[in-house]
């Protein structure tokens, strides 16, 4: 690469939301005991294996989350998005997914179906490309060649 090229490589963003920092440690009966950076390895080598570049990104912050997905239409080419309890709450953060018109895989690591009925409804999902939910941590894994097979078409 030369200088003054642009990056060659094509990027999906992996984004997550509130609490998933405590990912190893956090209620790991119903979350696994997979790290967020165990989270963050596995994302990387899946993507790579589909010719992926990630940007890996986790806020506890709504509006942080926005500005993630809003700057992700200049750099990457879709999102796998674990919004966390936004799901369930976030009209901000749906307007965001479809004001960007990039491909966005929801990926929740539990089973929402079978937990508390406030779980069972996501903001997200209308305007997700696709839903990976209760697949625990592997359910990344999943998005990420979901997604890629959309990027290649
Ligand atoms: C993660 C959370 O933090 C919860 O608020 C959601 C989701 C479920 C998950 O399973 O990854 O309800």
């Amino acid at each position: 690469m030369t200088e003054n090229s642009a990056p060659t490589e094509t990027t999906i963003l992996v984004l997550n939301g509130p609490n998933l920092n405590l990912l190893g440690t956090r209620e790991p009966a119903v979350y696994g005991s997979r790290t967020l950076a165990d989270v963050e390895d596995l994302c990387r080598a899946a993507a790579a294996a589909e010719g992926l570049g990630v940007e890996f990104l986790q806020s506890n912050h709504e509006g942080a989350l926005i500005d993630a997905i809003h700057a992700a239409r200049g750099t990457a080419r879709g999102i796998v998005f674990n919004p966390g309890a936004y799901t369930h709450t976030s009209i901000a953060l749906a307007d965001a997914v479809a004001g960007v018109e990039l491909p966005v895989i929801e990926v929740h690591i539990s089973n929402v179906h079978k937990r508390e009925a406030f779980r069972h409804h996501s903001y997200i999902s209308p305007v997700a490309a696709a839903v990976i939910v209760g697949a625990g941590t592997d359910g990344y894994r999943l998005a990420i060649q979901h997604l890629a097979s959309i990027v290649r078409d």
